[in-house]
């Protein structure tokens, strides 16, 4: 689909994990199925370790390599800078991005913390720079459709939201903390641990389908105090959270249930959500990523029920650009839409949600979430205070 007309999109990534992979994957695959006037080139790529970074770039097809990321943003031959790094790296490079007038395209969490999300929330839209961030899972088609299925009133008033999001790989207390992919496990590097992890995904998908959470009561657990910590070679306290719990109120009077843990045997990741509203139910898990679950409550009686929607048809969000009806689409594809959202939104100056602005209110009920924990009370979100 690439037209002679196409501009280019020259990226720095920042980063060669997971998430590096997921992404560069997007790139590569967007303007083969989607239409854009902007093609994505994978311009740098900058790790850490020379050798790793040097393998991820020929794999990928990366330009140019570097070690040093400053130097991947100040480079004239670079137009948007991907941040697939720890967490706690992600405000320095995004800040300096911005300013540097790159676009920026940040992993989530956005933020460490509240103070560090609203520098660069400012920082980005000072620079008035093109901005989102990568939570991918309201780009699944399903999910997407659940978005239009409440914006056309079919649920009529929403009573309930309920959420979970379930692994069980860090059950072990042999599981080191610290270090590639481990990191997460790391208070230092990751902020902290199921709550921004996971729980940050359900509170993104959440207020995205039955907007702002007000105020939020809950607990968290860390099950393993201690775990050695590959860089120091030394037995740590563990200072994340292995397991949340919340209950909250939307600000639309609706009640929500949000649970998320590493520790749940036999769920990889089940992330799964319900609405319940006045007239109908949806619900959805990530482990049948293809189907939305739906009752309506108005369906004649004798044939009333659950539906199990298999989102593969052309009238599907973003399933036209893909195989013939009935055919499947994977994880992956979440990410191929969002950039195929992110080229769009350049061709019309508009912003491809969630902005560093929106990823900022998931960080504030994230960290009311744990203020709540901490305190055993109930605590406020201050939904959209920033100026
Ligand atoms: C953690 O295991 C993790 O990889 C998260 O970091 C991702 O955001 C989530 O989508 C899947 O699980």
């Amino acid at each position: 689909m690439v037209s002679n007309m196409t501009r280019e999109l020259r990226i720095a990534m920042i980063g060669y994990g997971f998430m590096g992979k997921a992404h560069s994957n997007a790139y590569r695959q967007v303007g083969q199925f989607f239409s854009t006037a902007h093609r994505p080139v994978l311009q740098v790529l900058c790790g850490r370790e020379e050798a790793k970074a040097q393998e991820f770039a020929k794999n990928w097809g990366y330009k140019f390599v570097t070690t040093n990321w400053r130097e991947a943003i100040a480079r004239d031959d670079v137009d948007a800078v991907d941040i697939c790094t720890p967490n706690n790296t992600h405000a320095e490079i995004a800040i300096a991005a911005a300013k540097a007038g790159k676009m920026v395209l940040c992993e989530k969490p956005l933020s460490m913390d509240v103070a560090e999300g609203e520098r660069m929330v400012r920082a980005i839209e000072s620079a008035k720079v093109a901005n989102t961030v990568w939570y991918n899972y309201r780009r699944i088609p399903a999910v997407t459709l659940a978005k239009q299925l409440i914006g056309e009133g079919r649920l009529g008033r929403i009573f309930h939201f309920r959420a979970q999001f379930l692994q069980d790989w860090t059950i072990s207390a042999d599981v080191p903390q610290g270090g590639a992919g481990l990191w997460r496990l790391d208070a230092r590097a990751a902020g902290s641990g199921v709550t921004g992890d996971l729980l940050a995904h359900c509170i993104d998908t959440a207020q995205w389908l039955n907007g702002p959470i007000s105020r939020v009561v809950a607990r968290t657990e860390t099950f393993i105090k201690e775990r050695l910590h590959t860089q120091t070679g030394k037995l740590e306290p563990v200072g994340i959270d292995d397991a949340c719990e919340f209950i909250c109120d939307f600000s639309n009077g609706s009640l929500g249930n949000f649970e998320s843990t590493r520790y749940a045997r036999g769920h990889k990741a089940k992330y799964f959500f319900e609405i319940n509203g006045e007239h109908a139910s949806i619900a959805w898990d990530l482990h049948d990523l293809n189907r939305l679950e739906y009752f309506d409550h108005r369906d004649q009686g004798l044939v009333r029920g659950w539906k199990s929607v298999h989102i593969t048809d052309g009238d599907h969000p973003y399933m036209k650009q893909w195989w013939v009806p009935g055919l499947s689409i994977g994880y992956e594809h979440s990410f191929i839409h969002h950039v195929a959202d992110f080229l769009k939104s350049l061709e019309s100056a508009t912003s491809t949600p969630p902005t560093f602005r929106d990823a900022h209110e998931t960080g504030k009920v994230c960290a009311a979430v744990l203020a709540s924990a901490a305190s055993g009370q109930w605590e406020s979100t201050g939904a959209n205070s920033i100026a």
